[in-house]
């Protein structure tokens, strides 16, 4: 240890150490029990920023913390490889994907490796790499054999300046969630899995996540969206009122509002819309309002803010119920996607029905009354009344409670087979093929005789192809490969050509948690006995942005894997945590703003241990973290100080054998401070990843030995002293390693603190000792107190400021002087 801190040396020689000595390295033991820690894997755009330094902190604190706690630690990490940003990069500079793609994984490696992250390497992967996207490829199979996996010719988003088509999920406000760029429709064939075939189950384990955020579950349960309702056949009638002979279902979650039913509105893509219009003077007028519709996404035609717009359609609907013929309409914000497309509009209890009615001057017919007293008038409402009630105007049904009348009407009307209860899901089916190079090739192939086919999994790899021309065309590029296309067919041996897209990036990132399990396994996907072993996830890290999407489609995933028998548990992540931003100036830091800090930078000129102990004592994980450079400064100080401080004590105390030996007053407090910064430390770190507060009892902790140290040698306790010094060390290891690793070395210990056990404390010794003073007024006594015995002359004298007794005594007088006798008295000279 030299006599300064030098961070450069101390830093390049511990991870050199930990490589050399594989201490990362973990295999399934059966005399540990596991800790499964993962942080979400980054995108290999080049450079670290300061969101993945948190991210990846916080998960190495813990992953190191747990492993001194006794755990068989796994962590590891890799790249979410494949995917859009590499491609564009590619055609603007007329180079390769690849060509972009693996060097900037091997500089993100080497910051990585920079910070001192407990990664086991040896697990590393990449999604672009064949060895896994084979497993890939190998997955949509057997969706695809499951009958889970199918193509299908759709109007589907697309956007023009990435040039694909893009899932709902990737469309924000209309626009491109990458480029924001407006999305707009087209008709294609694209594939899709089926993961409404999982809506339920993705509902209903959400149960099983105690260890999850509330918002982020109330957040996939708003995605998934179920609605529990009801649906219903009306009878269609034409313009003179004669049965059509057709009918139109509806879906309804308010059945017990049947008998208000004003008129019916459709999604003008509806079929029943076009068989009812072609060829009347209504076919020029559906086709003008579907015109004006083109670009609206879904997500605009269900905005509240929407004004509803209609066309009558020159048909009527016939109530069931009722009997009665109300006119039938295409509107703007019915969705076909959604339900069966065609809506019972009840204007009186649905707000976007009201707006409609009142627009076109349709009735509004009350049937819900709402309960006695509420002030609402019914038959003048201003806004639709949505709440429950009593039936009114609704025939046998008047008088009941609306709740129990849906359950009634449905009965009723199902026994007369026009309706039926159904659960409605705003959830779709995932449309995973992209028009794009840089990704998994989709295995499948087109058979003229047989029609699609999967590859022969002893074929996989499909290899992406690299004769390729980027051309930015909305075409997959490799569509221009010579050697890719024609092949045979996996099942009549016969012509046929490849499928050209490849899957959406998401898929990779879905399943990569398994991987790790067993990385390099060239037989399957991963070995069923490892993944049992290591999974659950323990604790996953992540941002709140992955709060829907990447979270859904893991556990959809998951899921789909444990139906196979391969994943060992329902769930694959029991504790989340979303990290939050890291902000500058008070907006997060980011490129386009120009407020960023960049972490090399940070790291050239402080260094690893301390860029990792700011960002960890400047904010809770949770919480938003405010780069500070002064707070920056004040943790390279404080390493600085706990530097000196283990050099000197180091010194003082050579050759002599740490122990907890408390003999007298002073060392009675430096153990008291001892004994509760480990016991706050621990607690806060394992039980609220408190890890800000935990850094500042182990800061209280430093005072206090400096504060030791400062007494006269000869009343130093060397052995408590360099116990003390040594937790301190072990404390500080999961937050800064390099430096601990150091001064460990210091203390004459010949291995790493890697698997050191993590300090312990005595709950007895938690609790200082009280014992009793006298308090005197010009040498009379006036009263005794109880104070910690450990309190200090300067501690004593200053409880004329702080104990509301002695306050009280000194009230009104004018304090001349203050003596106090450590452990017996406090005289207090007034006037
Ligand atoms: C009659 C009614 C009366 C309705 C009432 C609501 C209130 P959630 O809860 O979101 O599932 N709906 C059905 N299909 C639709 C579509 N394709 N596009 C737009 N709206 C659609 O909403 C279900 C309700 O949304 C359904 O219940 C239907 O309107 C409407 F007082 O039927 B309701
Ligand atoms: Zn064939």
């Amino acid at each position: 240890m030299n006599e300064t801190y030098d961070f450069r040396t101390i830093e390049s020689k511990w991870q050199k150490y930990w490589e050399e000595n594989d201490l990362f390295r973990v295999t399934e033991r059966a005399d540990k029990e596991k800790f499964y820690e993962l942080e979400m894997f980054p995108y290999p755009s080049g450079k670290l920023h300061m969101g993945h330094v948190r991210n990846y902190s916080i998960g190495d604190v813990n992953a190191r913390f747990k492993r001194m706690q006794g755990y068989n630690v796994l962590h590891p990490i890799g790249w979410d490889a494949f995917g859009l940003p590499a491609e564009n990069a590619a055609i603007k500079h007329k180079a390769h994907p690849a060509d972009w793609t693996w060097p900037n994984i091997r500089e993100m490696k080497a910051q990585l490796k920079a910070l001192g992250f407990s990664y086991d390497w040896d697990r590393e992967v990449a999604t672009a790499h064949e060895d896994y996207y084979k497993w890939m490829q190998w997955i949509f199979i057997q969706f695809y054999k499951k009958g889970l996996a199918y193509k299908k010719e759709n109007a589907v988003n697309w956007c023009p300046s990435c040039q694909t088509v893009l899932a709902n999920e990737q469309v924000v406000d209309g626009k491109c969630e990458r480029c924001g760029s407006v999305v707009g429709k087209k008709n294609m064939s694209q594939w899709y899995l089926k993961i409404t075939a999982y809506a339920d189950r993705l509902l209903q384990d959400l149960e099983l996540l105690d260890g999850w955020p509330e918002r982020v579950k109330i957040m996939q349960k708003n995605w998934i969206g179920k609605s529990t309702g009801a649906e219903v056949d009306f009878r269609v009638a034409d313009e003179a009122g004669n049965d059509t002979g057709k009918k139109v279902t509806v879906f309804t979650t308010r059945v017990d509002t049947i008998f208000g039913v004003t008129c019916m509105v459709l999604a003008p893509e509806h079929p029943i819309v076009a068989e009812l219009t072609n060829g009347t003077p209504y076919e020029a007028k559906v086709a003008a309002f579907m015109d004006k519709l083109q670009h609206m996404s879904d997500i605009d035609r269900t905005s509240t803010t929407l004004e509803k717009e209609g066309e009558f359609i020159g048909a009527y609907a016939v109530n069931p119920l009722n009997g009665e013929k109300v006119p039938m309409y295409i509107a703007n914000y019915v969705l076909m996607n959604y339900g069966t497309g065609a809506v019972m509009v009840v204007p009186a209890h649905d707000q976007r029905d009201f707006e409609f009615c009142k627009k076109y001057g349709l009735a509004i017919v009350p049937v819900i009354a709402p309960p006695e007293g509420s002030g609402i008038d019914v038959h003048n409402l201003e806004a639709a009344f949505e709440a429950e009630g009593t039936m009114i105007n609704s025939g046998v049904y008047d008088g009941m409670n609306n709740k129990e009348a849906i359950e009634k009407i449905i009965a009723d009307l199902s026994g007369r087979g026009i309706a039926k209860k159904t659960d409605n899901f705003r959830l779709r089916d995932w449309l995973i093929s992209r028009q794009r190079y840089w990704g998994t090739p989709i295995p499948m192939v087109y058979c003229e005789k047989c029609g699609w086919v999967p590859e022969k999994e002893e074929n996989l790899p499909v290899l992406l192809p690299t004769d390729v021309e980027f051309t930015g065309k909305g075409e997959s590029p490799i569509k221009t490969s010579k050697t890719f296309l024609k092949t045979t067919c996996p099942c009549c041996g016969g012509p046929a050509e490849r499928e050209a897209d490849t899957m959406d990036t998401f898929l990779d990132s879905s399943w990569y948690f398994l991987r790790y399990c067993d990385p390099r396994n060239t037989e399957a996907v991963f070995d069923k006995e490892k993944a049992k072993y290591w999974m659950a996830v323990d604790q996953y890290i992540g941002g709140i942005e992955h709060a829907i999407l990447h979270l859904l489609y893991a556990r959809f995933f998951n899921k789909f894997l444990y139906d196979l028998g391969l994943a060992p548990t329902v769930e694959p992540f029991t504790n989340l945590l979303t990290q939050g931003m890291v902000n500058l100036g008070g907006t997060k830091m980011s490129k386009s703003k120009g407020n960023i800090v960049s972490p090399e930078d940070i790291m050239a000129k402080y260094g690893a241990d301390t860029a990792r102990l700011f960002i960890m004592f400047a904010a809770p994980p949770e919480s938003e973290l405010e780069w500070s450079d002064t707070g920056v400064e004040g943790s390279y100080r404080f390493l600085n100080r706990v530097y000196r401080l283990a050099y000197d004590v180091s010194a003082s105390t050579k050759g002599v054998a740490p122990a907890e030996t408390v003999n007298g007053k002073e060392d009675k407090q430096l153990d008291y401070v001892l004994n509760t910064t480990v016991k706050k430390a621990t607690e806060d770190m394992r039980d609220r990843f408190n890890f800000n507060t935990a850094i500042s009892a182990i800061m209280v902790l430093v005072n206090e030995m400096y504060r030791y140290k400062q007494l006269p040698e000869e009343q130093q306790n060397k052995a408590l002293l360099r116990f003390a010094m040594e937790r301190v060390i072990l404390l500080l290891a999961p937050f800064t390693p390099h430096i601990a690793e150091e001064m460990w070395q210091e203390f004459g210990h010949s291995f790493s603190l890697i698997d050191e056990p993590w300090p312990t404390w005595d709950e007895a010794r938690c609790v200082q000792d009280e014992i009793e003073i006298v308090v005197q007024l010009n040498g009379k006594v006036k009263e005794k107190l109880n104070i910690p015995s450990a309190t200090t002359r300067e501690e004593m004298a200053d409880l004329v400021n702080t104990n509301e007794a002695v306050k009280a005594l000194i009230e009104g007088k004018q304090v001349i002087k203050v003596i106090a006798v450590p452990g017996k008295l406090l005289n207090i000279v007034v006037k």
